[in-house]
C-alpha cells in the first residue's frame, strides 16, 4: 500500500499510481465502431485544458461563472447546513480554482484533492497550501474509480465531497447513477456532497453556449483529433472536420460531434480505419437537468438532499446533500 509522502508543513501527497489505459486500442474500437465515438478525456491535452479555460470566459458560456456567482452568494447559507469541522474532498480537482472560495470562507481542516494529472496536482498544492497554513492538504494522485473507492474516515471530521462544474452531465445515465453512487462512498455514512448541475433552458441559450463566436469550443473538440495525433500519431487532417454541437431536446442533452468533409483514412493499433466524408464522430454529451429530476438522482445514489440553489435567470443548480 502506497504511503504518503510530507511536502510541505501542512500538504501530504499520496500516490495511488492510476494504472495507463491502452488507449490505441480504445480509439481504435471506438472509431471504428458502426456510429464512431471519442471519449471525451481525449479534449484534455495541456492545450485543451487551456482552450476549455478560454471558453468558460466566453461572454456565451455561461455555467463557470454562474455557478461560482452562486457559490460566491450563498457560501455562508451552505455552510450553515454543515458540521463546523469538514473536510473537502474534491475528485478531479484539477488546478483546485474552485475550492479556493470555500477556502476562503470556510477555512475547513482539511481539503484532499483527487486528481489523476500528478503535475497539476503537484503544482496546485504546492502553490495553494502555504496559503491555508491551518488547512491540512492531503492529496492524492488517482483516477476517478480509485478516487471513489478511497475509504471514508468515519471517525475524523465530515467529508464533504465537493463536485462542481456540472461534469456530472458529461457521465450517461448508467455511469452517472454508479458515479453518485461512488460519491455517496467517498463521503461516508456522515458526510456530505455539493454538486453543480446545469439545467434544462431555451434551446437557442444552450447551443449558443457550445459554438461560441469566437471558435474556443470548435478548437477545443478538433483538439481530440490534434491530441491523439501526437499521442498516437493516428494521422487525423483536424482542419477537414467541422465542429457540429446541438441540443437533443429529447434526449435533454447537448451534443458534440466533429464531421469529416473528406475522406480520410486514419491508422491507430496497426488498424486503418476509413472515415468517407460525412462520418460524424460523436465526441461529447452534456446531460441538462431540473431541480427536482436531479434531486431525485441524489436520493437514488443515498443521499438526502437538503437544499439548492438556483440562480435568478434559472440557468444553473448547485445542490447540498447528506449521506442519508
Ligand atoms: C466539463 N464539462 C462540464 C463541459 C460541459 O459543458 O459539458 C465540457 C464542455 N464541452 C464543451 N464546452 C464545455
Amino acid at each position: 500500500m502506497a504511503r504518503p509522502q510530507r511536502l510541505l508543513p501542512n500538504l501530504t501527497f499520496l500516490d495511488l499510481r492510476p494504472p495507463m489505459t491502452d488507449a490505441a486500442q480504445e480509439v481504435a474500437a471506438s472509431l471504428s465502431a458502426p456510429s464512431p465515438t471519442l471519449d471525451p478525456k481525449y479534449f484534455y491535452d495541456e492545450r485543451g485544458s487551456a482552450l476549455f479555460d478560454a471558453i468558460t470566459r466566453t461572454p456565451e458560456y455561461y455555467p463557470t461563472r454562474t455557478e461560482a456567482a452562486l457559490l460566491a452568494e450563498h457560501a455562508d447559507a451552505m455552510a450553515s447546513e454543515l458540521p463546523g469541522d469538514l473536510v473537502i474532498a474534491e475528485p478531479g480537482a484539477g488546478g483546485c480554482d474552485k475550492v479556493r472560495l470555500l477556502l476562503d470562507r470556510w477555512r475547513p481542516s482539511g481539503y484532499m484533492p483527487l486528481e489523476i494529472s500528478r503535475q497539476c496536482l503537484l503544482d496546485a498544492t504546492r502553490e495553494l497550501a502555504p496559503r491555508y497554513p491551518s488547512v491540512r492538504f492531503s492529496a492524492v494522485c488517482a483516477d476517478y474509480s480509485q478516487a471513489l473507492s478511497f475509504p471514508a474516515d468515519d471517525l475524523g471530521p465530515a467529508r464533504l465531497v465537493f463536485f462542481p462544474g456540472s461534469t456530472i452531465g458529461n457521465f450517461e445515465p448508467t455511469a452517472r447513477a454508479d458515479f453518485l453512487a461512488g460519491l455517496r462512498r467517498l463521503a461516508g455514512d456522515h458526510g456530505y456532497l455539493l454538486i453543480g448541475a446545469d439545467l434544462q433552458k431555451d434551446p437557442a441559450r444552450l447551443n449558443a453556449a457550445y459554438n461560441d463566436a469566437r471558435g474556443h469550443t470548435a478548437a477545443f473538440n478538433r483538439n481530440a483529433l490534434h491530441h491523439l495525433n501526437r499521442r498516437l500519431n493516428c494521422g487525423f487532417d483536424p482542419d477537414a472536420f467541422e465542429h457540429r454541437a446541438f441540443y437533443n431536446e429529447s434526449a435533454r442533452r447537448i451534443e458534440m460531434h466533429l464531421e469529416c468533409r473528406r475522406d480520410q483514412t486514419i491508422s491507430v493499433a496497426d488498424q486503418r480505419i476509413q472515415l468517407p466524408a460525412g462520418t460524424r464522430i460523436h465526441t461529447e454529451n452534456s446531460y441538462k437537468f431540473t431541480v427536482e429530476g436531479f434531486s431525485r438522482e441524489l436520493v437514488d445514489a443515498g443521499f438526502a438532499p437538503l437544499s439548492s440553489w438556483v440562480d435568478e435567470e434559472g440557468l444553473f443548480s448547485i445542490h447540498l446533500a447528506r449521506a442519508a
